[in-house]
């Protein structure tokens, strides 16, 4: 069975427990948290030298890094997957965007204020770009979200699950919705998929 190490409260870890529950399959959960030390540990770097989570472990000992990679080692050959070549790059396109676009002002918003630890780091200046950032983010998938039910195609994708993981709780970093009615409407669409788990959920809990 696959362990996915990570911790409960993090968006990039639930991306791959959500789309473990939208498949019904089994996995289990091994707590590992930046705020204990955890991903600092040489126990953990020896895993994976990058020292962040989420971090696959496959039932055969491998381990695979980047929570939007594990979403497509994990959904290969899923419905989650277009079969189209194209729509496939394009369910690419859009887990880049979250890397490079999104998590990077919607999340890092969130843990600066939401994380005591990360308060010595919570500038003004980096509160005022990361809103900045975000919000051109969330326009971008309201641009595409107003017209369309879900970002690639007329199916949930991967895209949907690595960009739902931090939208989701983007009140919490500050950013209001109220504005993006199509993102809105998306949010409670990927909350009704057969199989949904909200993010505190954890696998025998
Ligand atoms: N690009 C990575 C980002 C992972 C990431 O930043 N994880 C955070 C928790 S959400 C982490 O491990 N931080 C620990 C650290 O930076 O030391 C992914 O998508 O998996």
């Amino acid at each position: 069975m696959i362990t996915i190490h990570g911790m409960a409260d993090s968006g990039n870890c639930y991306k791959p427990r959500l789309l473990m529950a939208l498949l019904g399959r089994p996995f289990r959960h091994a707590e590992v948290s930046w705020r204990d030390g955890g991903t600092a540990s040489k126990a953990f770097r020896q895993k994976t030298p990058i020292g962040k989570i989420p971090l696959l472990e496959t039932g055969d000992g491998r381990f695979l890094p980047e929570s939007n990679a594990i979403l497509c080692h994990l959904g290969e050959g899923t419905r989650f997957v277009p079969d189209d070549a194209f729509e496939r790059a394009r369910m690419l396109a859009w887990m880049f965007f979250e890397q490079y676009s999104h998590e990077p002002n919607v999340a890092v918003r969130r843990s600066l204020l939401c994380y005591p630890e990360m308060a010595d780091v919570a500038t003004p200046e980096r509160l005022a770009s990361t809103l900045r950032g975000g919000n051109s983010a969330l326009e971008v998938m309201e641009e595409r979200l107003a017209g369309h039910d879900w970002l690639v195609g007329d199916a949930p994708s991967l895209a949907d699950i690595a960009l739902y993981a931090y939208t989701h709780v983007a009140d919490e970093g500050g950013f209001d919705l109220a504005a993006f009615a199509g993102i809105r409407g998306w949010l409670a669409r990927v909350t009704a998929l057969d199989g949904y788990r909200p993010r505190d959920w954890l696998p025998g809990a």
